[in-house]
């Protein structure tokens, strides 16, 4: 089954790259004319702008909670900037869905059972992208989310001369009900693009922790690296993830003033329990050199047990992702900002340059 798919994905993609002038953004594992169709219209200032139908292939999903992934491979002669996502989906279908950047996709199928929950059934799975390839989250959706625009002038760059050289699109389906009758899904995203360049390239910063929760405690997760690149960075939206644990995840910026006192500045905070998608920072203020970004998440556990950071719903994982945009020089070197996490990293430790710490 997966062996004759192969052998077409690998065909069309060369067939496709090699005419990509027609085809537009990209070239994708099965031959769909509706895939391949490209829209334009034209943005205010003049740039034409493109749009690419990033879709599921008509997919009836038949197990519940199935995190379903699908590939486009990006034609690598050309260099595109994705501006936007318009959502083809509703929550009465897709719980949520996600569209990773990669360098290779996890799996060289049309589509294949992904994600992290995945593993508990006895089908084969896979990551979105490539175990050792480059992996970043470009756009979150759940919950009947409108589109995302990014700030003006601001754009993803993907393809030729980039890390990205796929994109996935991950849709978890949580119930079924409504496929028994036979009927498809073709839940996905719009990704509205132009080739024209843009100075102002967007990044993602994934903040996050290891370690592990104390049975029926509650528990600080948190993280925070120094910026030690010369760049100006301006954080626009944020996205927090954990499992069922998570009470509070929030995100700063932390200064030094003149006296010397580090300043904390809210970038984001909610209730990881709500839909977790990007939402708009609290302040746009720029990050700069020699500032921290810092991160904590509030787990509380009722369970007998000790819950440890990992892949399945047993598990427990803390992220806050930080949007953002660089203007007229290259996203953060830095994409992870990683601790060890509870019991052995706080912000408190001696060793982690902050002081001036909020409560809670
Ligand atoms: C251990 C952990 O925190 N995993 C997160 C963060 C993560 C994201 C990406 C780790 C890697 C990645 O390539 I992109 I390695 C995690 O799995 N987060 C889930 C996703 O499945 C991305 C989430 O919804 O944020
Ligand atoms: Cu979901
Ligand atoms: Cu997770």
């Amino acid at each position: 089954m997966a062996h004759p798919q192969r052998i077409v994905f690998a065909f069309y993609c060369i067939l496709l790259v090699n005419i990509a002038a027609v085809c537009g953004l990209t070239s994708r594992g099965n031959f769909d004319d509706y895939q391949n169709e490209v829209y334009s219209d034209y943005a205010m200032d003049g740039n034409k702008k493109l749009r690419f139908p990033f879709l599921m292939p008509s997919v009836r999903p038949t197990t519940p909670e199935l995190y379903l992934c699908t590939p486009i491979k990006v034609d690598p002669t050309t260099t595109y900037y994705i501006v936007g996502f318009e959502p083809n989906a509703t929550m009465n279908t897709a719980h949520h869905m996600l569209l990773y950047g990669c360098g290779e996709p996890g799996t060289t199928k049309t589509t294949w059972n992904c994600g992290e929950m995945a593993k508990a059934s006895s089908e084969e799975t896979a990551s979105p992208c490539g175990s050792h390839s480059h992996s970043q989250i470009l756009y979150a959706w759940a919950r009947d989310a409108p589109k995302l625009e990014l700030p003006t002038g601001v754009g993803f760059k993907v393809g030729k001369g980039t890390q990205i050289k796929y994109m996935v699109l991950q849709v978890h389906y949580a119930h079924i009900d409504k496929f028994k009758d036979g009927s498809r899904d073709d839940s996905g995203v719009f990704l509205q693009y132009t080739e024209e360049p843009l100075t102002k390239l967007a990044g993602v910063l994934l903040m996050g922790t290891g370690g592990s929760i104390p049975p029926v405690a509650t528990e600080h997760m948190e993280s925070a690296c120094e910026i030690t690149e010369h760049k100006t960075i301006y954080p626009f939206a944020y996205r927090t993830h954990t499992h069922s644990l998570g009470k509070e995840v929030s995100g700063y910026r932390v200064r030094s003033n003149d006296r010397g006192i580090q300043e904390w500045t809210l970038l984001g905070k909610r209730d990881p329990l709500t839909p977790q998608m990007f939402y708009p920072v609290e302040n746009k203020s720029p990050i700069l050199f020699g500032d921290f970004v810092a991160a904590r998440c509030t787990m509380k556990s009722f369970r007998h047990r000790v819950t440890e950071i990992g892949g399945t719903n047993e598990d427990e994982m803390c992220n806050f992702y930080l949007m953002y945009y660089v203007d007229h020089e290259e996203p953060l070197d830095m994409k992870y900002c990683f601790s060890q996490g509870p019991p052995s990293y706080y912000w408190a430790n001696p060793d982690t340059g902050l002081h001036n710490i909020p409560h809670i």
